[in-house]
């Protein structure tokens, strides 16, 4: 009995390790298939330029195969560097079927863009110094120096602007100005106030005249996508509308800030920005930099103030509004990422971990969900209203291990393996059922696969 036990445990193991081999080499041919000569696209189609998150997502896989790609991921990041040191969301694939891409972001309308590549007016999650650091960790220790030593003005310049530009009353938390800021473009805090506040007239008419059906034909990415799995078009109309007022002020933040309420000091983006500040103080140490005074006095209130979005009441955090400073209080996957930013207390941890076990929350089937089950919001395909990211669950990980909540860290890591082994590399799955949706052959699902299994 003993051993034919045995030897159906090592047969299971044999196929596991077979499975995770295939995997590997799967997730790697994602990588080669939407590589281009700098950087690596999030997907064909779909996705056609060089995103900032995206990028750093895909160096932390491609650190495990091809340092060298990994490094040339993340320089290529600083071309589209603006001189007041803004690292754009998007750099724009050049050439002419890319025009119109270009054409309604048109950075060359603000003094600090590049000249040589053309970029959005916006920036995303400061995931850099986390990829800077992961593949800094993998070099021999003069190596390291030497990569750090290349990286190190780009980013210090990054994190100056956020805290110069996006925190003007110096309080430690940065605002961002549109949703796509935060990577999870839809998701129901931003939507809410874009609901309140933001949808002009013409949106609200074309929805209650149902012009927004045939709009929809327009739309690029319904075509790769069925609609059902990306936001509708009257959201769509809201986000490109916000994005018309920001080029009108020409991406000057004085100009937005005076003239647009929407402003908001997104949980995600500040807990990511609050670890990203811990891997820039560690840079500067092996390297022997000084950071300038203001910059850590700044970094040093982003983790006090960052107590301020907690809701006693709800026992959750939230984003808050720039300008009233009011919680907006729609629970959103943002409430567990203080786990990665590793700021808060042990207790403090152990109160989101619970969330993560309730069935009716953030504990489905395939955790972990955008949205809770039981939001208005949820729809388990609704892109970034429900369904189950691969780069949220890397970061949740990463963070629930730091705080020794290596169980709850194991089953997401879990889960996250099999829904990729059963689907392949989908740009987001149901929480509920595990089914696949968005794009495939996506990028940061593929790299974050690799990290995982590695
Ligand atoms: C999605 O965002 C872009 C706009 O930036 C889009 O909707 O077209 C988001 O999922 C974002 O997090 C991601 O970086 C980008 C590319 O994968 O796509």
């Amino acid at each position: 009995m003993l051993a034919s036990i045995s030897s159906f445990t090592i047969k299971l193991m044999y196929t596991k390790a077979m499975n995770n081999q295939t995997l590997l080499e799967e997730a790697k041919a994602v990588l080669e298939k939407n590589e281009r000569k700098t950087h690596t696209i999030p997907a064909d189609r779909l996705y056609p330029h060089q995103w900032l998150w995206d990028s750093c997502f895909i160096a932390i896989g491609l650190r495990h195969f091809d340092m060298e790609r990994a490094q040339k991921e993340l320089k290529s990041l600083t071309r589209g560097q603006w001189a007041n040191g803004m690292l754009p969301h998007q750099i724009f694939t050049e050439g002419e079927a890319h025009w119109r891409d270009r054409n309604i972001w048109r950075s060359w309308l603000n003094p600090y863009a590049p000249d040589h590549f053309s970029t959005s007016g916006i920036t995303q999650p400061p995931m850099l110094a986390e990829a800077v650091v992961r593949i800094g960790k993998k070099l021999s220790k003069p190596e390291m120096r030497t990569w750090y030593q290349t990286m190190f003005p780009a980013l210090l310049a990054y994190h100056e602007w956020l805290y110069r530009e996006r925190d003007p009353h110096r309080e430690g938390l940065v605002l961002q100005v549109h949703p796509w800021e935060t990577g999870l473009d839809n998701t129901p805090p931003w939507m809410q106030e874009m609901h309140d506040h933001q949808l002009s007239f013409w949106i609200r008419m074309i929805s209650k005249l149902g012009l927004d059906k045939p709009l929809t034909l327009l739309r690029r990415d319904t075509h790769y996508v069925m609609p059902g799995q990306r936001l509708n078009t009257s959201d769509a109309l809201g986000l490109y509308s916000v994005q018309h007022r920001l080029r009108r002020k020409a991406y000057d933040i004085d100009k937005i800030l005076t003239h647009s309420f929407f402003a908001i000091e997104d949980l995600t983006f500040n807990c990511i920005l609050i670890r990203a500040n811990h891997h820039l103080r560690s840079i500067a140490k092996i390297i022997d930099r000084e950071l300038p005074k203001e910059l850590l006095e700044s970094m040093r209130k982003g983790e006090e103030t960052l107590e301020q979005l907690w809701d006693a009441y709800s026992e959750q955090y939230y984003p808050r509004n720039f300008v009233t400073h009011k919680l907006i209080k729609e629970p959103s996957i943002g409430t567990l990422m203080p786990l990665y930013a590793g700021s808060i207390t042990k207790e403090r941890a152990a109160q989101l971990v619970k969330l993560l076990h309730s069935r009716k929350l953030y504990g489905p089937k395939y955790p972990v969900p955008s949205v809770p089950i039981n939001s208005p919001w949820f729809k388990d395909h609704g892109y970034w209203q429900g369904p189950t990211w691969i780069n949220t669950n890397w970061l949740i990980i990463d963070g629930l291990e730091r705080y020794g909540f290596k169980e709850e860290a194991t089953a997401v890591r879990q889960a996250s393996l099999e829904l990729v082994s059963q689907s392949g590399f989908y740009e987001y799955f149901s929480p509920l059922d595990g089914s696949p949706a968005g794009t495939d052959n996506f990028s940061w699902t593929a790299a974050l696969m690799i990290d995982l299994l590695s």
